[in-house]
């Protein structure tokens, strides 16, 4: 395919996000794009591995408080996900609530599709409404569900993809689309030593490293680049002044290569921030649900104080 019609069918805001986090010096590419076909399957490579602790403490977190949600919670009403949903948490969380209506809210319309039809076999009388949008923006959701009793469910922690800024944003953008009196249940990735932070994002089979430099491959492929991949090295930063987990693509030797026509030039040692995973304490956390117009009302913690999930009331 020529470079002309292969940029054609790119997506701009890709294209756009990669040429401007190209330009130094500080370079860095949003996280969003790690999730294609391949990304999305090596996450879910990454949430079984031994050292990627925050999936397995959140489902047994989901598990030990489930008793304490359905007390909390009214059965009947709607669960508002925003993100695919995953095969073992959402069904913890749709178990102890006893929703009618529960609408997954993805970008990814494929994998949407996918996951609800998996989840529509195991509760065939839920009413499953995918809805394919951007959900860091405030939406409209569907017309046909009943309004009373809205829950949002946003686990993993994947508000600490967001620096605090967009974080709050994020937060009000659900609070605008989930409306008065909604209930949000999220997850936390707490603070914790360094010891058990940096092999969560470099373990040892090396499938964390394979999902940053895919990145790469992806920007080839869809982009038209000729970047040498492997002059990239996989790095893991913990930031405690930010109390971040760093992903960077660290630069092994002097190269040149282009995107979509554009010319870059890196030296050896220079790098591509590609991700930040925030951590958070008590306070950090109340701190952030509350600048996004989200008031705490019950916390769930495991025994070593390592994931938390947050009940909050907008
Ligand atoms: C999706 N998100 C919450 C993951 C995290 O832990 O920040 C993404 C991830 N990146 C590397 N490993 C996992």
């Amino acid at each position: 395919m020529s470079e002309t019609a292969l940029l054609s069918r790119a997506d701009p805001q890709f294209l756009a996000d990669v040429l401007e986090g190209l330009r130094g010096p500080r370079r860095a590419i949003p996280a969003r794009w790690f999730y294609d076909e391949r990304g999305s399957t090596l996450f879910d490579e990454i949430t079984r591995l031994p050292e990627y602790y925050p999936t397995r403490n959140e489902t047994a977190l989901l598990k030990n408080c489930k008793d304490a949600l359905a007390e909390q919670i009214a059965s009947g009403g709607a669960v508002i996900e925003f993100g695919a949903g995953s095969a073992t948490k959402t069904p913890l969380l749709l178990e102890a609530i006893d929703p009618e209506f529960y609408v997954p809210v993805d970008i990814s319309g494929d994998y949407l599709r996918n996951s609800a039809t998996v989840l529509q076999s195991r509760f065939p009388d839920l009413n499953i409404i995918p809805v394919e949008a951007d959900f860091t923006q405030t939406m409209v959701l569907p017309d046909n569900i009943a309004y009373t009793n809205i829950l949002g469910f946003f686990p993993g922690s994947t508000i600490g993809n967001f620096v605090p800024r967009s974080g709050v944003d994020l937060l009000r953008h659900m609070r605008a689309t989930l409306g008065e009196g909604a209930k949000l249940l999220i997850g936390f990735d707490r603070i914790k030593s360094a010891d058990v932070l940096v092999p969560a994002y470099d373990d040892a089979a090396g499938v964390t490293a394979a999902f940053n430099l895919n990145l790469l491959h992806r920007i080839n492929r869809e982009l038209g680049g000729d970047i040498p991949v492997d002059a990239f090295l996989h790095q893991i930063v913990w930031n405690d002044l930010e109390a971040r987990v760093e992903m960077h693509l660290r630069c092994n030797r002097d190269i040149r290569f282009s995107v979509a026509g554009v010319d870059f030039s890196f030296d050896e040692g220079d790098s591509i921030h590609t991700e930040n995973s925030h951590k958070y304490d008590l306070r950090s956390l109340r701190l952030l649900l509350r600048s996004g117009c989200w008031t705490p009302v019950a916390e769930y913690s495991d025994p070593e104080d390592w994931f938390t999930l947050v009940l909050a009331e907008a």
